[in-house]
């Protein structure tokens, strides 16, 4: 993310009110009873996975080469707003390494023009199609590479979604770690193909947007999760982006168990890094770097934008600052040349030494020319955009998206399809594009008009916008049109026969921009839709027989305002579909193609219905406290247990047809042992080669005659405060107050570890489930098959009732035409993690009961049951 001028002035306040408190961020707060941040030292050093062994070999003849300067420059950013792009690292020109472009965001470029604002995350994860997952990370990836853009801020799968009122939660894909999961990775291999290094972020526990920063007033909340929750559930989806190859994984800004995420050693150093075997870099989100040698040892590898805390005073934790700290002995050279060599590495494995271009748009301005260095107040000016259009072909695939999540949750009647020739009156300000234009809001941080994005660093201009109204007009015969979010008093006699398509919404965002009182997250909002849409609703429902409502939500809304009213005969979740919103929508109003989407979370009747330890932490003295105590039981794993029927399951989504499914069968591939065979012993890194000794300071000394841009962070410095840092590196470098616990001995790898996402064999197919999906109905349609596991019961584990572990969509199948689909189950989808051996435990010795695999099109519509011992069968009602 980056922040907006508004966040800059607040900072500004803050540092000024720092002056007066100068009360240090790095000092912990108290945490609850039980949950301890330990630490875990030294980071591990990348290199020893066979995977990334080619790129971390040319690495490290690379950096070999490269000055002590040079190397501290590749690991932090020349500072916020201080070149094209949102971040933008030091580069190391004499051994030809170029600075590195790193940009927002998930759903497409952010900040720039010709490119394509595709449907938001949330609306990817209710399309439970992998094949569109993959095509629309490719389609990402030639976005981001056609600008110029080395690193991609993407894909987010933390917030996962435990809060239904948390501001970010439409960046991500669904409220279930497979769900994330498999799409991230999807996501992760479409752009990464394209040369383009992606991010998955944010590590971990970043549920809520309110307190979510430390600030010289103030620490930032703590996520305290325990561990077999944080495997269980928020890890999760980022193993699997690890087991994809991910290049960059972008830390939280809250803390984790009173730590901040970004110098927790036990969550980089021992989990991200050894256990999950991850080769690439760490970097900060967007200031949220606390401390600068504390945060290399923990294992940060790259600082962005490179400002310390206060961001336009020229000041960092690291360049300079880092250079001190090696000459001075406190960052052991070892940890430097690690950092370097795992940005390096990443760069060479996504081949960006062969032909990358360098950025032809700028972050900081829509036009052609503009200050190179806008940080810097006074700056030279040049060319800073060059328009390169990198949509291609990719609206295809937005589109595809955006119409194939549209989830069907009630049709009674079957009133939709519609007929084009029905009369149609349309109400709402959501089916309208921005009458004050679609771009008008920047960071789209308002709420007008129809809701394609939520709001902050995790969106994209449109290049247009096909709204609704427009996609409307365009088929049907018969549309009037009111746009006001109140019901008209005075309108033409309704008809019987007229239908009201009545269009609300529900928005949220990142914390830097507050709309109409929500902060990012839902506070003011709360879990209903805005501007009076229930109202809006309930009028219409008191007019007309035949109310369709469609929704654009950035999550889950409460509906009992109107969900049952005589009238209201269908709704429709339409997500967000970012820049094509409008006939991916008429092509289901109309039956063009029959609704495939499916909810990504479940919808409840009322707030209370989830656990109360899954709502927003408000205001607190000191650090706030945001404790899991609900572990595993977050959404419908929290339903199921507690009994309690939601007013649509996670999972449900209606056709216009209907499907069978048939012809199961199980089987079983691999012998299901207590625990995944060993895993093989971590393998040695080429930077053993590197000489580790202090360097001269004069290796960062300011060039002779050098001209400084002014705020401009250089790893650079003045030769006596160099030579200073020296000789406290000669002579006196064991004063550092290193923390508790802190080694240089590196580690031999925890025994879940062993390849990239963990001991491979964690993927091993245990089960596999084949069976027929039919087309009984009387339109053509795609299933969406979901797979969920039960546990055994009887071992002594609390296990959720249900958890989904695969799920495949269908081809379009016609009338009576069937689809052989299968799903894969593997060892990690039928154990949970051991917190005493650290490992992963699956039941051996089951039982009757055994493993339960249910098939079926939401986790309230179980059609089939295949037990692990053997044999499938019908499930009743
Ligand atoms: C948080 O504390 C819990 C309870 O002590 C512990 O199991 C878990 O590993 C800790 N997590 C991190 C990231 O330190
Ligand atoms: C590193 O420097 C050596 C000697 O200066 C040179 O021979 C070699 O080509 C350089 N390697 C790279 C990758 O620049
Ligand atoms: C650090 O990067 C900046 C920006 O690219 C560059 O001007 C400077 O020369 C680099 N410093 C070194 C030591 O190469
Ligand atoms: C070395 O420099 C760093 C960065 O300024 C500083 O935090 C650290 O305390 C210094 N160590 C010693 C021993 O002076
Ligand atoms: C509307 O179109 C349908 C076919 O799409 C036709 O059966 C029906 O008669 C038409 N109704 C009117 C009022 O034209
Ligand atoms: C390692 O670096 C130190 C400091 O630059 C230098 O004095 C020493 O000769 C180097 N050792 C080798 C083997 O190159
Ligand atoms: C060692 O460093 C500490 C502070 O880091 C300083 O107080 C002390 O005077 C230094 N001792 C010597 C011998 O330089
Ligand atoms: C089910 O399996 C049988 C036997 O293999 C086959 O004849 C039949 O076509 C299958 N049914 C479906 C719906 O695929
Ligand atoms: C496609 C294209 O025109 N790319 C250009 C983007 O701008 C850089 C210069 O900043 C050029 O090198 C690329 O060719």
């Amino acid at each position: 993310m980056s922040l907006h001028p508004k966040a800059l002035l607040a900072a500004f306040v803050l540092f000024l009110l720092s002056l007066i408190n100068a009360s240090p961020t790095v000092k912990r707060d108290p945490v609850p009873t039980g949950y301890v941040a330990a630490p875990y030292y030294p980071a591990p050093r990348g290199g020893w996975l066979s995977d990334w062994s080619e790129s971390y070999a040319k690495a490290v003849r690379l950096v070999t080469n490269m000055t002590l300067a040079e190397k501290v420059n590749i690991t932090a950013g020349t500072g916020i707003f201080m070149g094209r792009c949102v971040g933008n690292t030091g580069s190391a020109p004499r051994v030809r390494f170029p600075q590195l472009c790193l940009q927002d965001g998930p759903l497409g470029i952010r900040n720039t023009d010709h490119n394509t604002a595709f449907p938001a995350g949330i609306t990817v994860g209710a399309t439970w199609d992998k094949d569109l997952m993959y095509a629309r990370g490719a389609a990402l990836g030639e976005e981001f590479r056609g600008k110029g853009v080395n690193i991609a801020l993407l894909p987010s799968v933390g917030p996962l979604g435990r809060k239904p009122r948390g501001g970010r939660n439409w960046e991500g894909f669904g409220s279930d770690p497979v769900l994330q999961g498999i799409a991230a990775m999807l996501t992760i291999q479409g752009t990464q193909e394209q040369g383009v290094i992606a991010t998955i972020k944010h590590l971990i526990g970043n549920e809520q947007e309110m307190y979510r920063m430390y600030n010289p007033v103030q620490p930032a909340y703590s996520a305290n999760i325990d561990d077999r929750t944080l495997h269980e559930l928020y890890l999760w989806p980022f193993a699997e982006g690890v087991r994809a190859g991910v290049g960059s994984v972008m830390c939280a800004y809250n803390a984790v168990n009173g730590s901040a995420s970004s110098q927790n050693s036990y969550l980089t150093n021992k989990i991200l890094k050894d256990e999950l075997g991850f080769q690439g870099f760490y970097m900060t989100d967007w200031l949220a770097q606390i401390s600068g040698v504390a945060a290399a040892l923990a294992g940060l590898d790259m600082s962005m934008p490179g400002d310390g805390s206060i961001p336009l005073f020229g000041n960092s934790y690291w360049m300079y600052d880092l250079s001190r700290a090696v000459l001075n002995g406190s960052v052991p050279v070892s940890r430097l040349n690690d950092m370097v060599t795992r940005i390096v590495a990443a760069w060479y494995q996504m081949g960006q030494d062969q032909d990358y271009p360098e950025p032809n748009f700028s972050t900081n301005t829509q036009d052609r020319e503009g200050p190179l260095y806008p940080g810097a107040v006074i700056s030279p000016r040049g060319v800073v955009n060059e328009f390169v259009d990198v949509k291609g072909s990719h609206a295809e695939v937005a589109r595809a998206i955006a119409r194939d999540a549209i989830t069907l949750l009630k049709n009674e009647d079957n009133v939709l399809p519609l007929s084009t020739n029905t009369s149609l009156r349309v109400y709402g300000s959501d089916a309208q594009a921005n009458p004050d234009g679609i771009n008008s809001c920047s960071d789209r941080g308002c709420n007008k008009g129809t809701l394609g994005q939520g709001w902050g660093s995790g969106t994209a201009n449109y290049p247009y916008l096909d709204d609704p109204i427009s996609a409307i007009r365009r088929r049907a015969s018969s549309v009037t049109y009111s746009s006001s979010d109140t019901f008209p008093l005075i309108q033409d006699p309704v008809s019987e026969n007229d239908v009201a398509l009545v269009f609300i919404n529900a928005d949220s965002g990142e914390n830097y921009i507050t709309v109409e009182g929500n902060p990012g997250d839902r506070t003011t909002a709360g879990l209903q839709v805005w501007h009076n849409g229930d109202e809006l609703v309930k009028a219409a429902a008191n007019a007309f027989d035949t109310v369709v409502v469609i929704v654009h939500t950035v999550g889950p809304i409460l509906m009992e305002d109107w969900i049952e009213l005589h009238s209201v005969k269908a709704v429709l979740f339409a997500h967000l579909p970012g820049q094509e919103a409008g006939d991916s929508l008429t092509d289901i109003l109309f039956g063009d193609v029959s609704p495939s989407g499916h909810l990504p979370y479940s919808l409840v009747r009322r707030e209370d219905d989830l656990p109360a330890s899954t709502q927003l932490r408000g205001f607190a003295i000191g650090q706030p406290q945001d404790t899991y105590t609900e572990g595993l039981y977050i959404d419908y794993r929290y339903l199921l247990a507690q009994n309690i029927t939601p007013r649509y399951a996670f999972g449900h989504g209606l056709s216009y047809t209907t499907f069978s499914f048939s012809n199961a069968s199980i089987e079983q591939l691999t012998t299901l042992s207590t625990f995944p065979p060993a895993r093989a012993p971590k393998g040695t890194t080429p930077q053993t080669v590197y000489n580790n000794t202090i360097p001269p300071a004069s290796e960062v000394y300011y060039p002779s005659g050098f001209r400084r841009i002014n705020r401009y962070l250089y790893s650079w410095l003045e030769r006596p405060a160099a030579d200073a840092a020296a000789h406290i590196g000669a002579t006196n470098s064991s004063t550092y107050p290193y923390p508790v616990g802190y080694s240089e001995t590196e580690k031999p790898g925890p025994r879940a570890g062993g390849a990239q996402g963990g001991n491979p064999a964690l993927w091993d197919p245990i089960f596999r489930v084949s069976l027929s999906i039919t087309n009984t109905g009387e339109r053509a349609g795609r299933a969406v098959v979901q797979a969920y596991v039960s546990y055994p019961t009887g071992t002594g584990w609390d296990t959720p009732p249900l958890q989904l572990r695969d799920f495949v969509k269908t081809g379009v199948l016609e009338p009576g035409e069937s689809e052989a689909v299968e799903v894969v189950v593997s060892r990690k989808a039928v154990s949970v993690w051991d917190t005493t051996v650290q490992d992963w435990r699956a039941f051996t010795d089951a039982g009757e009961s055994g493993y339960g695999i249910w098939l079926g099109e939401a986790v309230d519509d179980l059609r089939v049951v295949c037990l692990g011992s053997g044999g499938c069968e019908e499930v009743d009602g």
